[in-house]
């Protein structure tokens, strides 16, 4: 067996290379796209191939390595069905087995950071993702998080496991780098010793800021990583009408358009189009959306600039609505073009 723990420092992240080393197959968990020189070349010296690249969540603070290192060595990328993402190879579910040489991984659904959070089991060591941190645990405030489900993926799934099992986290911001079972269930500040409701109460005020990333981060990382940090859509995805703000304003007088705006619910508050709903990009469900109206209603996509408005087109086309428009250059455009914009105390979405 062979096994490697990384850090990212920028984003604190750690990634995980495990191998089987007489089969020379390697799996990675959360690579990291501005680390991927680093695993590639960490491979190459230990004579590995690459089969798997795993996330344990959709990350908020860094993009994912997987579609770049599958270009560079083939590998599988896979992310739980929960993630709701799309381009990758292998969408996993509880209980599901990945197998590498000789050596196999189990995957533990584990929600609550986010809906398709998911922990793998190998051997005598789990690795959590930001479900368990070492000390802590994963927030439940962006990507539909659930404190509620966080508390029983760890005091009814990861807590049931072994005391003996080393915990693997998927940060650590104090330069922390191994616990156990055993000692979480003994010292984590927000969950040892705590009923229930302590911890929800803990989760509901904690008050983290944002993480920097979130709005470059969330989209590529939905659709595998695919498109850098603030860039351009990758080539492969499907066309996106797009409309300009005039054109916009002049449908809307004529018909009830149903327009999403995908910006954060603060810029949303303090400036808006009329009758616009507020859908966040990190919170976009595309099959939620699919079930509330069906692939045939006409979303209008809409947000400041129409970057964030265009990704979100790009993922709702890519979950199958057939009508999906952005509005180019979004509420600037808007703004500019003398059209009127509702400012101030938030209405309700
Ligand atoms: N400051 C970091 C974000 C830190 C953060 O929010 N991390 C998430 C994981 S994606 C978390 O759950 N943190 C839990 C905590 O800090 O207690 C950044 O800007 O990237
Ligand atoms: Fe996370």
């Amino acid at each position: 067996m062979f096994f490697r723990q990384l850090f990212d420092p920028a984003s604190s992240t750690l990634t995980y290379l495990i191998a089987d080393d007489t089969a020379h197959e390697a799996v990675l968990i959360d690579p990291v796209a501005d680390q991927v020189d680093r695993d590639v070349r960490l491979l190459r010296e230990h004579g590995l191939s690459l089969k798997v690249t795993l996330e344990t969540h959709v990350h908020a603070d860094h993009v994912t390595a997987a579609h770049a290192l599958k270009r560079a060595t083939h590998a599988q990328t896979m992310v739980s069905v929960d993630c709701n993402a799309q381009g990758y190879d292998k969408l996993i579910k509880d209980g599901d087995v990945i197998v590498f040489g000789h050596e196999e991984i189990l995957a533990i659904a584990t929600p609550g950071h986010t809906p398709g959070s998911t922990s793998y089991l190998w051997r005598d060591r789990v690795f959590t993702g930001d479900t368990l941190l070492i000390g802590g645990c994963g927030r439940t405030d962006f990507q539909n998080g659930s404190a509620e489900a966080l508390w029983h993926s760890i005091a009814e799934k990861l807590f049931k496991l072994d005391e003996q099992i080393l915990v693997y986290p998927g940060h650590d911001y104090r330069g922390r780098r191994v616990s156990s079972i055993g000692e979480e269930k003994r010292f984590n500040t927000r969950i040892a010793g705590k009923t229930r409701e302590e911890f929800l109460a803990i989760m509901k005020n904690l008050g983290l800021p944002m993480p920097s990333l979130i709005h470059e981060a969330v989209p590529a990382n939905l659709a595998g990583g695919r498109s850098a940090p603030g860039g351009a859509l990758d080539a492969g995805t499907v066309p996106v009408l797009s409309v300009s703000a005039r054109q916009l304003a002049a449908r809307m007088q004529f018909s009830v358009l149903r327009l999403i705006d995908v910006r954060t619910p603060e810029e949303f508050a303090a400036l808006r189009i009329a009758d616009s709903i507020n859908v966040p990009l990190d919170r976009l469900d595309p099959a939620a959306l699919a079930a509330k109206y069906g692939l045939d209603e006409a979303l209008y996509c809409v947000c400041q600039t129409g970057t964030r408005s265009q990704f979100a087109a790009q993922m709702l086309r890519q979950a199958g609505f057939r009508q999906v428009v952005h509005v180019d250059g979004g509420t600037n455009a808007w703004a500019m073009a003398g059209l009127q914009l509702v400012r101030g105390s938030p209405v309700r979405a």
